[in-house]
């Protein structure tokens, strides 16, 4: 069990201490040269019920975000071929929902079902789960649920209303239960305190057992939510919290997530080197850009990485 007082002490370290330390856990666990790719596809947008204040698809903000129903299954699966084909290992499908209602979830089971069939890996993002919701999931062949704790318990209150910090761990509760792997971890930037940057990867690490997988998203800020602008967090800060995330959770993937299209190559690399070893690949994150494909490509060549 990790203290705030502990992932603090990492966090006060010096820079290339921390590094340092980072890179000895990661390499115990871990090819250091080797990342997961997977790509993400909006497949139900916008209209959120939602108030989470750095999201574009919350209907209670004037964003750009236009809103659209849930994607036609044939569309789906060609968008995870494609995928596929450009090398990615995991299909993460997401819907702005507070969560699903029955009917649409049947939908998403056919589609997790045929993305499965494809040969990937098969995540979805869908709200918080009702009872018998993930045994479903479970029994379409689902590998991934992503839910985010997004920040610490405390600070949670600041950037969402309409549900609390304990209802998300609920629906990690009961993902576990049904058998599937979990996907969680936060946004940084969104004006939280180090302390609750240390809090919440206490929260993640101190599960009963830690996500499988963990992404940690830079907040991209998004005009007309009322987080769209904000001031930019320094980049080692973002750094240190992909180190403090593999030092307290040796054998997650640690997902360097939203918000790599703003980052350098430079920053980019220093955030695998602290750890990070998984990424979001293609074009498109949910409704904002992330790098292009070749660029991601050459990227790999130049510092010798290989897809998982
Ligand atoms: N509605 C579902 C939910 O809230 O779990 C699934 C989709 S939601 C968009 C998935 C995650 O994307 C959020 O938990 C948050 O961590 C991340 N996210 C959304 N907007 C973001 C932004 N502007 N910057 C960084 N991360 C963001
Ligand atoms: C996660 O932690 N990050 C992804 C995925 N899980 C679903 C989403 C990032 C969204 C970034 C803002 C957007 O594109 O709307
Ligand atoms: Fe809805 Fe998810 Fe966006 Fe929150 S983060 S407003 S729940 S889509």
């Amino acid at each position: 069990m990790w203290t705030v007082a502990e992932v603090l002490a990492l966090y006060d370290l010096p820079f290339m201490d921390l590094i340092w330390r980072a890179q000895q856990v990661h390499r115990q666990h871990f090819d250091a040269n080797a990342i997961q790719r997977s790509t993400l596809l909006s497949v139900k947008t916008g209209g959120c019920s939602e108030d989470c204040s750095y999201c574009s698809q919350s209907a209670r903000y004037d964003t750009d975000v236009e809103r659209q129903r849930l994607m036609p299954l044939e569309e789906v699966v060609a968008a995870a071929q494609a995928a596929k084909a450009k090398g990615a290992s995991r299909f993460c499908m997401g819907a702005a929902w507070r969560g699903p209602k029955e009917g649409d979830l049947e939908k998403v089971l056919e589609m997790v079902r045929e993305v499965k069939a494809l040969g990937m890996q098969t995540c979805v993002t869908l709200g918080m789960l009702k009872d018998g919701q993930a045994e479903k999931l479970k029994a379409a062949g689902l590998d991934y649920y992503n839910h985010n704790l997004d920040t610490d318990a405390e600070f949670y209150g600041q950037v969402i209303k309409s549900h609390t910090h304990a209802d998300r761990l609920e629906t990690l509760e009961k993902v576990r239960a049904a058998g599937i792997s979990v996907c969680s971890g936060g946004i940084i930037g969104m004006g939280e305190s180090r302390r609750n940057r240390a809090a919440m990867i206490v929260q993640l690490a101190n599960l009963p057992k830690p996500p499988e997988s963990v992404p940690i998203n830079h907040l991209v800020p998004i005009p007309g939510t009322p987080f769209g602008d904000l001031p930019p967090l320094d980049p080692f800060e973002f750094v240190r919290t992909i180190a403090a995330a593999r030092i307290t959770m040796p054998t997650s993937y640690v997902r360097l997530s939203a918000g790599r299209q703003e980052m350098s190559e430079e920053l980019q690399a220093l955030c695998f080197l602290a750890g990070a070893n998984s990424m979001f690949y293609g074009e498109q994150l949910l409704t904002t850009g992330n790098p292009d494909v070749s660029r991601d490509d050459a990227l790999f060549d130049k510092l010798g990485l290989r897809p998982i």
